[in-house]
């Protein structure tokens, strides 16, 4: 009779472990190619890749458009980055050879529309 409670005893103990050791539901990472824009351009270009690849650099680093904060277009959707992700976008505008069509690839997590950038870098 001893030995049925105690086996009972770790039964219930085993499963209170289980449900403490619940997962946590991380966001992933994951990675998107398309064409880096500012936000303020973005608006007039969504659904339209063609005119995304056609904006400028000189466009995207004036003083307005970086003000307004980076994004990657995806498949004629816009991604907006989060503080850091403009950071690097402005990195990458002052280094980049390319005039316009910046296809890039950015690493990071979804948070809601916000890309929470950890790495960004040039597409060829
Ligand atoms: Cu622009």
């Amino acid at each position: 009779m001893k030995k049925t409670i105690a086996i009972a005893l770790i039964f219930a103990l085993t499963g209170l472990f289980a449900t403490s050791i619940d997962a946590k539901t991380k966001p992933v990472a994951k990675s998107w190619t398309g064409v880096l824009i500012d936000k303020m351009c973005s608006k007039k270009m969504t659904g339209d890749m063609a005119k995304c690849s056609s904006h400028t650099k000189m466009c995207a680093s004036e003083e307005m458009c970086a003000k307004s904060g980076y994004g990657v277009m995806v498949a004629g959707k816009y991604y907006k980055f989060d503080k850091k992700g403009d950071q690097l976008a402005a990195a990458y505008l002052k280094q980049t050879t390319k005039d316009k069509d910046m296809q890039i690839e950015v690493m990071g997590t979804m948070s809601g529309n916000t890309i929470k950038v950890t790495d960004l870098k040039d597409k060829m």
